[in-house]
């Protein structure tokens, strides 16, 4: 059968596609299907895709959803189904974990539960050869019980490498993922609810061999030239003894200058220098809050502040790039905790900072303790989750209180930029400043 994943891109385009759909449909093609590709941009409105729907003829649609996607893709997937009939089926953290609301939506048939790989060929299989669905594992049909669950792919070595066709990768960069699962308890976190998913099947974190990652890179060398590798992995230095190795080998093997994510707990002054020079140019960390008991009491990371600055100072003087990532208008955070978050950006000089205004995800236990305390508006699975408003009402902070602290991140960040480029540019009129800072950075974003 014939599979077309649509990437719904939101109002921000990334540079990559979802990389579940790229698992999903490279495991679709070792089993002899045909899986197709359709980037669905700002501009590219329901008769756009219906058009390329009717010119490609697959026999099923393929989704992937986060909750960003959500409030657009529910839309378009609507109007899609009234011009062409097509089944479709979706999957990934917001239907997994809110599968009843987007069922609930005209014109998803299917919501995939966790992994998609087996459950989207068994889909597919059945389709195809017209067996029911019903009784499928992990597949939740309209109007059917929830469906009981397969366990974990065993070995994400035994899966085919990501269908690369599939995530629009452009500048030479190449995106990587080499594990799943995190072992942390973040109780903001997505990721970390398919441990809780498929609790009772055993481990759910799994990570790659070492070789099995350096065959996937050594393959795609063979068949174009990379320039830059980022590895989506949610903390890549979780496990030790793998990093060494990795760092060793692929220094020798691959040596590109490459991009990870981590969190402070999880690196030490040695490791990042093993990192340097095994080539990493960048590392976002995750701080999220300046305020210890934000963190502890709200998120569950129970990390002093001084880890922070410790972090940021050794990966600054091992040669790498750090980033940062910061999230307002959290559930009991005052204004006292924002300014907290403000003076610790501030402090730590990362080479650049994202900043974030909290969305509950569905399935979170953050999302479940906003329900409870009755933060949550009643018709919140209408809100988009932009991530600049909140959608919460909060005893301890009005929404001017968030947009003012938004504000004074997009200030700091811009007098960071003006500054940077002052230093390092030479320039000196506040235009050409901006037009430099805003050259380097995007120029740091491709080549580290
Ligand atoms: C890589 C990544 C990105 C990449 C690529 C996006 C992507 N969707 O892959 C980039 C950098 C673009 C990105 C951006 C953002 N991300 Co992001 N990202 C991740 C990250 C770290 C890894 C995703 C991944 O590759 N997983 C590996 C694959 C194999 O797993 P998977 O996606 O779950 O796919 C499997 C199944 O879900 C299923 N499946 C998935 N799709 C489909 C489709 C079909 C048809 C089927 C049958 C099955 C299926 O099968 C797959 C294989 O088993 C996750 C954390 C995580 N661990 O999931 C966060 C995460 C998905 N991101 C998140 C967020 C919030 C964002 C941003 C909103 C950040 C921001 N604040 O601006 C943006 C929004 C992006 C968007 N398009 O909406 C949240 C989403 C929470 C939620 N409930 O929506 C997560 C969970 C992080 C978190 N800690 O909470 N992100
Ligand atoms: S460390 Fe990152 S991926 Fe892991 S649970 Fe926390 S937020 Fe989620």
């Amino acid at each position: 059968m014939k599979v077309l994943f649509l990437e719904v891109d939101t109002e921000r385009e990334w540079a990559v596609a979802s990389l579940g759909p790229a698992f999903v449909a490279a495991f679709l093609r070792r089993h002899g299907h045909e899986s197709l590709f359709l980037r669905v941009p700002l501009t590219m409105n329901a008769d756009h895709v219906a058009d390329r729907i009717r010119s490609l003829e697959p026999g099923l649609l393929g989704v992937s959803l986060t909750t960003r996607q959500w409030q657009r893709a529910r839309k378009l997937i609507r109007e899609v189904r009234q011009r062409v009939d097509v089944p479709v089926v979706t999957g990934g953290l917001h239907p997994t974990f809110a599968p009843q609301e987007v069922l609930a939506n005209p014109g998803f048939d299917y919501v995939c539960l966790g992994e998609g790989e087996e459950a989207a060929l068994e889909l597919v299989d059945a389709l195809e050869s017209g067996r029911p669905i019903a009784g499928m594992r992990n597949i939740w049909a309209r109007g059917e019980a929830r469906p009981p669950l397969r366990p974990p792919f065993p070995s994400l070595d035994d899966l085919p490498f990501m269908a690369r066709d599939l995530l629009d990768e452009p500048n030479g960069v190449v995106h990587m993922s080499t594990q799943r699962g995190c072992p942390f308890p973040c109780t903001y976190c997505g990721a970390r609810k398919f441990h809780d998913l498929y609790e009772g099947f055993g481990q759910y974190g799994r990570r790659r061999s070492l070789q099995n990652v350096l065959d996937e890179l050594a393959q795609i060398r063979a068949r174009r030239e990379p320039h830059y590798v980022i590895f989506l992995d949610d903390t890549f230095t979780i496990n030790h003894p793998w990093v060494k190795e990795f760092c060793r080998a692929y220094g020798k093997d691959i040596g590109l200058p490459f991009w990870i994510h981590a969190r402070v707990e999880t690196v030490n002054e040695r490791m990042l220098h093993q990192l340097a020079e095994a080539g990493c140019r960048h590392v976002t960390y995750g701080v999220e809050s300046g305020s210890y008991r934000i963190r502890k009491e709200v998120m569950r990371r129970p990390v002093k502040n001084d880890r922070f600055r410790d972090v940021f100072r050794w990966t600054r003087e091992a040669g790498i790039t750090a980033t940062a990532n910061y999230m307002l208008g959290l559930p009991e955070e005052t204004r006292d905790d924002l300014q907290q978050t403000l003076d610790l950006a501030e402090e730590l000089e990362a080479f650049d900072f994202a900043y974030f205004v909290f969305y509950p995800y569905p399935g979170t236990h953050l999302f479940n303790y906003c329900l409870d305390k009755g933060y949550l508006p009643a018709d919140y699975l209408d809100r988009e989750a932009n991530h600049r408003e909140s959608i919460l009402s909060l005893p301890t902070l009005t929404q001017s209180d968030i947009t003012e602290y938004y504000e004074k991140f997009t200030k700091l960040r811009e007098r960071m930029y003006e500054d940077r480029a002052r230093q390092h540019l030479g320039a000196d009129t506040p235009v050409e400043v901006l037009r430099a800072a805003t050259a380097h950075v995007q120029a740091a974003a491709i080549t580290g």
